[in-house]
């Protein structure tokens, strides 16, 4: 019997954060070998903000190199450009034409994003949610492992398919499942730990990047925000607290109870330090298998033209289904 399918990207906007890892690509890994995998570096989805070319060309490469880094198999998975497979701006732009502004009115990312741009707000901002469903959907996918700001982005995209298949036939496409983790799907900043952490935030010491240095990671989580108050437990209402335990359980499997009871009459500066000590050392092998693939493009190169042969394959056949089903003459 042939494997399920599992898709999900990182927008190549900045370094990968220890947030994406944890809230996704730790998943990916997990589960890589359960589906048949396709993992994208979402570079369409970049766009939506201003980018720098260079640095958005670095970025792409760096997140393909961490997903190689942090385990995710090259002779298994896929993994690709989305801008290589020019099928997700098609059938991107179909869903645009089968989504509501009303849906997209309603999506918490677009209200967030937009309201940081003043008067300049970009449509694409607007629309991403539908080229997100586009991506997920031209696979086939049944799962896509996300943190949990993206819910409500694959909601949308088992409504418009949903949509569609009552319009066209229940085969016109698979209604995908989001992969929300139980810890960790939501890992909040170091500096404001009620907002989530973001790689593109304007401080960077708000967020741990994988390519953070072990001192600056150490450092980074030792001025980390926390309440006012000094007993650590694992109330959800000491958000900066819970926030670090969090990333120890999803680094050490080990429960958030668990974890706090074992700093029962220590300090806080104790589970800062040896916060620090922990995601360190998650990261270390990480960042210099990156540093090591970064020196190698021919490489990454090779792998991302193999990956999106794959994903063309697969991404022509659910194109060329739903032209057909729309009435468009074939090419
Ligand atoms: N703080 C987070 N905790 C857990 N998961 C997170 N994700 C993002 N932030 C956290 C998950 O990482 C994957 C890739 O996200 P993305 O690059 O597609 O865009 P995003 O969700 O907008 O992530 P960022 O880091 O906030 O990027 P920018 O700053 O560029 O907007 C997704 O699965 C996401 O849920």
């Amino acid at each position: 019997m042939s494997k399920k399918i599992m898709l999900s990207g990182v927008q190549p906007t900045r370094a990968i954060t220890l947030g994406n890892y944890l809230g996704a690509i730790k998943n990916w890994v997990k589960l890589q070998k359960e589906y048949q995998c396709y993992f994208m570096s979402v570079d369409l989805h970049a766009i939506t903000l201003k980018q720098d070319p260079k640095e958005l060309r670095d970025a792409t490469y760096y997140g393909i190199a961490t997903y190689l880094a942090a385990g995710i198999h090259p002779k298994t998975c896929n993994m690709f450009v989305q801008s290589h497979v020019s099928e997700h701006a098609e059938l991107g732009w179909v869903l645009t034409c089968y989504s509501t502004m009303g849906e997209l009115n309603r999506m918490t990312q677009f209200k967030d994003k937009s309201g940081k741009q003043g008067d300049h707000i970009p449509t694409g901002l607007f629309t991403y949610p539908a080229l997100m469903a586009a991506d997920i959907l031209l696979y086939d996918s049944n799962a896509v492992p996300v943190g949990a700001d993206q819910k409500q982005h694959i909601e949308l995209t088992r409504d418009i398919a949903i949509r569609m298949n009552n319009l066209y036939g229940k085969d016109t496409f698979v209604i995908p499942e989001p992969y929300i983790a139980p810890v960790g799907a939501k890992i909040m900043s170091l500096l404001d730990p009620e907002s989530k952490m973001s790689k593109s935030d304007v401080n960077a010491n708000a967020s741990v990047f994988l390519t953070d240095s072990e001192d600056t990671i150490r450092k980074k989580i030792k001025r980390a925000v926390t309440d006012s108050g000094s007993e650590i437990t694992a109330d959800t209402k000491q958000s900066g607290v819970h926030n670090l335990l969090t990333i120890q359980s999803c680094i050490l499997g080990k429960s958030i109870q668990e974890l706090a009871d074992s700093y029962a009459g220590k300090q806080y500066g104790h589970l800062k330090v040896e916060t620090g000590d922990i995601v360190a050392a998650a990261i270390n092998p990480i960042r210099t298998e990156i540093e090591k693939l970064m020196g190698d493009l021919g490489y990454l190169n090779e792998l991302l033209k193999k990956g999106a042969e794959n994903a063309r394959e697969r991404a022509s056949k659910t194109l060329a289904r739903v032209y057909d089903r729309l009435g468009f003459i074939p090419r």
